[in-house]
């Protein structure tokens, strides 16, 4: 698949390193907030092996309040304009909102990675005048209340029925489905036991002949198994990224690239035998 300038095998697997760039994010208290740090950190990603860096200046965390355009753009613009200058890696923005999309693409990125799946009014006919890729994610509810209550007659089902309904939505829009991803959106409206479900059935999305990512580290759910704090979570991500790769998930988001890049590195080498 052609990300930008970069071409990826998207048979192989790859790791995208995410990069929050919100002062109350989830898992990095925010530590990567100023420009320079954000720099610093995708650096040391790309250097460990990552091919995407995921760059994010919403915190979807459940029940995180909302963030205004202006600064959701004042967070995210100046980090791809610099990466786009100074790596040779993917980036990704995680944004669901057009103007920001529409803006980044004309400074370097390379992946739009919408947890609303182009649901926003405009993110549609945005996303088909960029021409890139596009991660379609599921989430029920919104991150203000997703956790509340999740809830589905069969998750797999209709999750499915979802991808199904966006792929569409996005042919009807002008994107080419050669151009899509897929992600069943672990923690976002789902519970445990339906997060270990779509990790175990994970295989059952390949009907739809389009690669998926997936994002597991560090999720809560990780902590409802192990009892862990978020920082304590690396062996337990670890676990979850490897069953995903084996489960054919072939781009693996993740906080702790040096580690995840040899935990798959051990994958693919069963994979090419
Ligand atoms: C995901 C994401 C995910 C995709 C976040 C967190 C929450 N994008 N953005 N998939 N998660 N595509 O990292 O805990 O699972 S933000």
């Amino acid at each position: 698949m052609q990300f930008g300038s970069i071409q990826l095998d998207l048979d192989r697997v790859h790791v995208m390193g995410v990069l929050n760039v919100t002062p109350d994010s989830f898992s990095d208290g925010g530590r990567f907030a100023t420009l320079d740090n954000a720099l610093m950190q995708a650096e040391s990603m790309f250097q460990s092996g990552a091919t995407f860096i995921d760059v994010g200046g919403e915190s979807t965390r459940p029940g995180a309040k909302e963030v205004s355009l202006q600064e959701e753009m004042d967070r995210v613009l100046p980090v791809v304009e610099a990466l786009s200058e100074t790596q040779e890696v993917v980036i990704s923005v995680d944004s669901s909102s057009p103007q920001l999309l529409h803006e980044a693409s004309k400074i370097g990125m390379g992946l739009i990675n919408d947890v609303r799946a182009l649901q926003r009014e405009g993110a549609l006919e945005v996303a088909s005048e960029t021409q890139l890729p596009i991660c379609l994610m599921h989430m029920q509810g919104s991150p203000q209340c997703m956790q509340e209550n999740p809830n589905y007659k069969n998750a797999i089902d209709d999750i499915s029925t979802f991808f199904e309904e966006r792929i569409q939505a996005c042919i009807g829009a002008g994107i080419s489905k050669d151009k899509l991803i897929l992600d069943p959106g672990f923690g976002f409206g789902k519970t445990l036991t339906h997060n270990l479900m779509l990790l175990k059935q994970l295989t059952v999305f390949e009907r739809f002949d389009l690669p998926l990512l997936v994002g597991l580290s560090r999720k809560s759910m990780l902590g409802q198994i192990t009892g862990k704090e978020v920082a304590e979570r690396l062996a337990a991500s670890l676990s979850s990224s490897v069953i995903a790769a084996m489960n054919g998930a072939r781009i693996i988001r993740v906080h702790d690239v040096e580690e995840t890049v040899d935990a798959l590195k051990v994958v693919q080498a069963m994979l090419d035998v």
